[in-house]
């Protein structure tokens, strides 16, 4: 059973569990009004975006999802600490922080899609998202390998003197890869403007946190690296927000790196090929799901007088309306031109790679567009 705290393990916590208030032994600094429901507004719209996207993948109309649920305040409390300027290097599940930061809804529908109008052109996985305008890279699947981009992106910046702090983004199973690592000794030694945020949602699929390491704090292996490593409950908002906050100014200041962990759980599968009811315990899950961080922050806000009924369903209607209009709007524009198969990725195109676009025109003129598989996944 995979509980919140550790035995023996400092726990940084910031809201009561029912969220009706700030704990009376919180001394660290609590979100501005505007940063409190700028957090909610994004924990919301992942939440409400993750909900449509899985159905539409069990439709056949999307072909894969991994989701944020149950994660949205560990993802959307930390991103909340970071800058405009900043840059973000995520893993799986932190596609909503790229619309925090500003990327339309219609973008990232248009990337689930991986359609016409994605940036990526169809040539990535669903939630691998990317947006340049809001710095937020591209991740490659293999686990663990954006945290030395962020680390030498973070080095880069220092030596040109940008005042920029990276966040590089990785699941708990990710603490176990060399890319882990590599990255936080680099950063160590470099002490580069960098902060390591695990989202540790207590599984790497069907292997648990304690089956893929033998260390009870996944905070405590910064030591190793010479940084200060938290351990945070990952479902108070507040708490996320507070514990990045400090480890980016240090950053910023010039002070190194730091390892912030986010404690919280995976309430649905790992991703929509997946069944968890394979291996979880039901009860584990249900009391993670007492612990939603949505009603939990949606509490605090209505306590500060920052939120009621009313605007609450506004919100909700807004953001539904969004998303529902990005979707009938991806569906409609239908998928990226064969001929822009292998753009972008030399200068110029050698030429095997050429014949074989030239080939695969030829086979689409001669037996028309792929048959549309009404609903059925490929694969
Ligand atoms: C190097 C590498 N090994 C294995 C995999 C297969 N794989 C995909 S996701 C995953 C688990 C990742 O777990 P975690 O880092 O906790 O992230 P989460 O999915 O839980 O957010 C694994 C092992 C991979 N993508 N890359
Ligand atoms: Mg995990």
């Amino acid at each position: 059973m995979r509980t919140l705290e550790i035995p023996g393990v400092p726990l940084v916590q910031a809201l009561e569990e029912d969220g009706s208030g700030l704990r009376a032994d919180w001394s660290g600094p609590t979100p501005d009004d505007a940063t409190l429901l700028e957090v909610f507004r994004a924990m919301l719209t992942t939440r409400l975006l993750d909900d449509r996207m899985l159905k539409l993948q069990r439709q056949g109309r999307v072909a894969f999802v991994g989701t944020a649920t149950g994660l949205e305040a560990a993802i959307h409390g930390s991103a909340a600490a970071l800058e405009p300027e900043d840059w973000v290097f995520s893993g799986l599940r932190e596609g909503g922080a790229a619309v925090q930061r500003g990327m339309p809804i219609a973008e990232y529908v248009a990337h689930m899609f991986g359609n016409a109008e994605d940036t990526a052109k169809g040539r990535q996985m669903p939630n691998h998202f990317q947006c340049k305008e809001v710095n937020f890279v591209s991740w490659s699947s293999v686990i663990g390998t954006q945290l030395p981009h962020a680390a030498g992106a973070a080095m880069a910046f220092r030596r040109r003197g940008e005042p920029r702090v990276v966040a590089g983004y990785c699941g708990d199973g990710a603490t176990s890869s060399t890319g882990f690592h590599s990255a936080l000794n680099f950063a160590g030694v470099e002490k580069a403007p960098v902060v390591f945020v695990v989202v540790d949602n207590g599984w790497a699929i069907s292997v648990p946190a304690a089956r893929q390491t033998a260390a009870r704090s996944l905070a405590a292996k910064a030591r190793a690296y010479g940084m200060p490593g938290v351990d945070v409950d990952g479902n108070d908002a507040v708490a996320c927000w507070a514990a990045t906050r400090e480890a980016v100014e240090r950053a910023r200041r010039g002070e190194g790196p730091s390892l912030v962990v986010l404690r919280s759980y995976r309430l649905l599968g790992h991703s929509s090929s997946d069944d968890p009811t394979r291996y979880r315990d039901p009860e584990e899950v249900a009391w993670w799901e007492g612990r939603d961080p949505l009603p939990r922050l949606e509490a605090f806000l209505r306590a500060r007088g920052l939120l009621d009924d009313a605007a609450l369903q506004a919100l909700r209607d807004e953001i539904a309306a969004a998303v529902a209009a990005a979707v009938d709007h991806a569906e409609a524009v239908g998928p990226p031109p064969l001929e822009t198969l292998v753009e972008d990725v030399y200068a110029e195109p050698p030429r095997h790679l050429t014949r074989q676009v030239v080939e695969a025109l030829r086979v689409r003129d001669e037996h028309g567009e792929a048959a549309d598989l009404e609903g059925r996944f490929p694969l």
